[in-house]
């Protein structure tokens, strides 16, 4: 069922984000538990990362995550589908800086959305603040599985892109191979939130891996 009442701040719900997990599209019943184990662990946003191309599917997941996600008061994002994100109720999507342009996004959309843009390096990041993106992906901090074939941009671009963003009013999330043991030198570097995938959802236990991901970001 979907829930359209909508982010009516949409940039400042970001302000608190600071475990931030990306989901596969599992079938309904895995996808409820894994974003149930999310939240419980305290994850304060969820991205829908569907790679399946039954909109039908999506979409019903959307409407699952943003409906799940309002009730534990956490952020609700869908990759790469600004119509489903609109459409399902979440609070934003997650672009790449070669998909649709924001302002495209911000003219269908009847509510405030959320935009967060992938960035790699500085040039991007400049791109990404001028599309006006509510918050950055900076990464991949280290090697992923998760998205093959990336060069990890270390922890040197995450410094300095945490530099350049400072006030700008622009969120980031650090990304990409993060780990509980990565959390100590990111937090040296500025950064407020981190954004995993595996640490989470391959992990046997995944509510106790995002808990202790959340406390070493507290
Ligand atoms: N974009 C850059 S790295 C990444 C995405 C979607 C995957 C992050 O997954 P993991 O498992 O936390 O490395
Ligand atoms: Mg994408």
């Amino acid at each position: 069922e979907k829930d359209i009442s909508g982010a009516l701040n949409a940039r400042e719900k970001f302000a608190d984000v600071r475990l931030y997990v990306l989901l596969d599209d599992l079938e309904e019943p895995d996808f409820e538990k894994m974003l149930s184990a999310a939240l419980k662990g305290g994850a304060d946003c969820i991205q829908l990362r569907a790679k399946s191309d039954d909109d039908g599917f999506v979409y019903r997941l959307a409407c699952i995550l943003a409906r799940r996600c309002r009730e534990a008061g956490a952020v609700s994002i869908v990759n790469d589908r600004p119509d489903i994100a609109v459409s399902s109720g979440a609070d934003g999507v997650h672009l790449g800086l070669k998909d649709v342009p924001a302002e495209v996004l911000r003219d269908i959309s009847p509510r405030p959305m959320i935009l967060g843009l992938t960035t790699h390096n500085i040039p991007e990041l400049q791109e990404a603040v001028k599309q006006g993106a509510d918050y950055v992906g900076i990464g991949p901090f280290a090697q992923t599985q998760t998205k093959p074939g990336l060069n990890p941009s270390g922890l040197k671009y995450i410094k300095e892109a945490v530099l350049h963003l400072q006030g700008s009013g622009v969120y980031h999330t650090a990304i990409g191979g993060i780990k509980a043991g990565s959390i100590p030198q990111l937090r040296e570097a500025g950064v407020r939130c981190a954004a995993v995938s595996s640490a989470v959802t391959m992990a046997d236990n995944p509510e106790k891996a995002a808990k202790e991901l959340k406390k070493l970001l507290l």
